[in-house]
């Protein structure tokens, strides 16, 4: 081990959000927070959380500011826990987080929060962590966080090992690579009623689903990751489309029912089925809220813009291109 870590020490650090392709809902181990299923998605450039961490003397707890506003601070102190550990330190530390966009909404500030708060602590801590252990350890704070550690297309393991040490993200294809655009139609502002972590335990004990959910994962996650290295856009919207149908199917018959839509989700989806028969290749996801990411070659996304812009209910739509890894901004 090295010197100890010092009063003072800090770095700041970018995350960007990502949308799930081949989504993730159900654990395998709640205190390992290992999910039940693989995952795919995509990272956003448009949208992004900035953390600073910053180990002080004389804090009692750990301290969560977000948006300027104090927040219970149990999920970041189970990273910061692991990052001390590894230090053999104790001190407490204050994380600032701001995020661009709408929080607790279903835009995944989780993932880009976490991943953010991944890179801030081991950077104020002096450790130089692989990609992967980044991955490992944003998993601890949200399961969606370990995707955002990387840019452009990543998946992620659901692992099976008992320390969880197989449980992470990686690559599939640089953004770069294959440069898509997502138009997120943002329907409401407020935070959602349930959140995941919450949604998702319900899901496990009383959707008669669920047990099919488990069983084919696989094949979604074979058939996403083959579409991908095809670049066959076309399949990978109608397997993105499926699977988030086949999600929500799961959260609709969950007792009480997980209602994540309002009227203009619904009216979306229907608008991007109707882009569809005019000859647009966009086509919708949806996560834990009532937004909807549109996923659509760069040369259409002017014309999906349009069309979305005038759903009604649809507040505001956001344009966005693939995002990069997570990176120190200090
Ligand atoms: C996903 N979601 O794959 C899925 C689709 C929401 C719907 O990952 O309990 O906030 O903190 O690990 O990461 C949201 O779950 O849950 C999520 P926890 P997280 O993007």
């Amino acid at each position: 081990m090295s010197q100890t870590l010092e009063a003072g020490a800090t770095a700041r650090a970018r995350a960007h959000s990502n949308i799930a392709l081949v989504k993730y809902w159900g654990k395998n181990d709640a205190v390992l927070n290992t999910p039940a299923v693989g995952s795919i998605s995509i990272t956003l450039d448009a949208l992004y959380t900035d953390t600073r961490v910053t180990f002080r003397a004389g804090l009692a707890t750990d301290e969560l500011w977000l948006n300027g506003c104090r927040h219970d601070a149990t999920k970041a102190s189970r990273v910061l826990d692991l990052v001390r550990y590894s230090r053999g330190a104790t001190l407490c530390a204050i994380v600032e987080s701001t995020n661009n966009f709408p929080t607790g909404a279903g835009l995944a500030s989780s993932a880009s929060g976490f991943a953010a708060l991944a890179v801030a602590a081991t950077g104020a801590a002096g450790l130089t962590p692989t990609a992967r252990e980044l991955s490992i350890l944003a998993r601890h704070g949200s399961g969606s966080a370990a995707r955002s550690i990387f840019g452009g297309f990543a998946e992620m393991h659901a692992g099976s090992a008992a320390d969880g040490l197989d449980s992470y993200a990686e690559q599939l294809l640089p953004g770069a690579d294959w440069p898509l655009a997502i138009l997120v139609a943002i329907t409401a502002h407020g935070a959602k009623p349930i959140n995941s972590t919450v949604g998702m335990g319900a899901t496990a004990v009383s959707s008669p689903f669920y047990l099919a959910w488990l069983a084919t994962a696989p094949t979604d996650l074979a058939d996403m990751r083959a579409a991908i290295a095809a670049f066959d856009f076309v399949r990978v919207g109608e397997l993105a489309e499926y699977n988030c149908l086949k999600l929500h199917a799961l959260m609709l018959t969950t007792r009480p029912a997980l209602i994540y839509w309002n009227a203009a989700t619904v009216a979306v989806m229907h608008a991007v089925r109707d882009l569809r028969a005019s000859g647009i290749a966009a086509y919708f996801t949806i996560d834990a809220g009532p937004q909807v990411k549109v996923l659509c070659l760069p040369t259409d996304a002017s014309r999906v813009h349009a069309a979305l812009s005038t759903v009604g209910g649809v507040l505001e739509v956001r344009q966005s291109a693939l995002g990069p890894d997570a990176y120190r901004l200090d």
